[in-house]
């Protein structure tokens, strides 16, 4: 099956067959959907902005940004508007064609909107698509982002729903859930996805794509985030995940989430071309760009013009 009608859940036991498939296989299907809505030779290419880093009270056990961890990253205050516009020239420059800007809180307060309006506004006025993650967020805070014209809320759910204990203890998944339907009933996109080598199972990646994809409709932008292990983190030991099995993780994301954008996201700085460019064969069709990404490193312009001009994929 190469897609779901309007209203029919993704079972367990469908999309359990999908990672089943021998990889060749697998990767047909994927390619065989994402050629019936997108451009084969085209990836989009996102640009990241950290505007508030380190120090966040959640307990997310990847992240370098959580103040429960000794990761040794200095935590400062929200950036200044006319700071946060020069970094979206500049993304627009180097060719990015929508700019994320990240905070390090579990949720903002009210007096930091009219700044985070601004920041978006300073974005678009770029001709930049827009996208936004700041932590939870209550109803009137996504309708004023939105009447800001925010294009897309990034927050993800990492993994499957009886994962995310082991990962995050100070908030739940229906807290997450509560978030993304206020962000869709205000009108703005969703970009959802989670993070795979965070030590989850084969079940577990099942369960995290079958919550993706069962969202009516399902999210418009798919992060595939490889974990960046951070040392000081409960998960900073984590092995590296196969190439080989985050390429199966995006296959079958593709195969579920047909008109979404995939993108490979976190990982890619560790990543050989050949890893890259299985995953962009198996449907990835997004990354961000940059030598950076919020706290870590990214591959930066100059690997990523070798990579993409060896496959003759245009980055737009
Ligand atoms: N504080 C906001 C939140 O958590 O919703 C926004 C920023 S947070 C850094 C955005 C996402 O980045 C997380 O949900 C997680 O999926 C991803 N992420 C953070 N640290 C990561 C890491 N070390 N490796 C891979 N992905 C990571
Ligand atoms: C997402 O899914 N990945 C991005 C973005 N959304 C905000 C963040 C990746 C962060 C990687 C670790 C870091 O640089 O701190
Ligand atoms: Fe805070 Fe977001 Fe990092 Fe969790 S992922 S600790 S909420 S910055």
């Amino acid at each position: 099956m190469d897609g779901r009608e309007d209203g029919v859940r993704w079972t367990r036991e469908a999309i359990e067959d999908l990672f089943r498939l021998p990889f060749p296989e697998l990767l047909f299907r994927a390619q065989t959907v994402h050629r019936r809505r997108f451009a084969p030779d085209e990836v989009q290419a996102s640009r990241l902005l950290s505007i508030k880093t380190g120090g966040c009270p959640e307990d997310c056990g990847y992240c370098s940004q959580s103040a429960h961890f000794d990761t040794g990253l200095k935590a400062g205050r929200l950036m200044d508007v006319e700071a946060v516009a020069e970094q979206a020239r500049r993304a627009k420059a180097e060719g990015a064609s929508r700019f994320c800007m990240g905070a390090a809180w579990r949720e903002p307060k009210d007096r930091d909107l009219p700044a985070l309006c601004a920041m978006i506004r300073a974005a678009k006025a770029e001709g930049l698509e827009t996208c936004m993650t700041v932590g939870m967020l209550s109803e009137p805070q996504a309708r004023a982002l939105a009447e800001a014209g925010l294009d897309y809320y990034n927050h993800n759910i990492d993994t499957a729903p009886e994962d995310y204990g082991r990962i995050v203890s100070t908030r739940t998944f229906e807290d997450r859930l509560a978030t993304l339907a206020r962000v869709r009933a205000a009108g703005v996109k969703l970009c959802c996805g989670g993070i795979v080598g965070m030590g989850e199972t084969a079940a577990d990646r099942v369960g995290l794509l079958e919550a993706l994809a069962n969202m009516d409709p399902p999210p418009e932008s798919v992060p595939v985030n490889a974990l960046v292990p951070i040392p000081g983190t409960p998960l900073g030991d984590s092995p590296p995940l196969p190439a080989i099995e985050l390429a199966r993780v995006i296959a079958v994301a593709r195969i579920l989430m047909p008109g979404s954008q995939i993108r490979l996201s976190a990982g890619r700085e560790r990543m050989s071309a050949e890893a890259q460019a299985l995953c962009i064969l198996a449907g990835a069709n997004s990354v961000f760009v940059g030598d950076r990404l919020l706290t870590t490193d990214n591959p930066g312009p100059a690997r990523d013009a070798t990579l993409f001009g060896q496959l003759g994929v245009r980055l737009v």
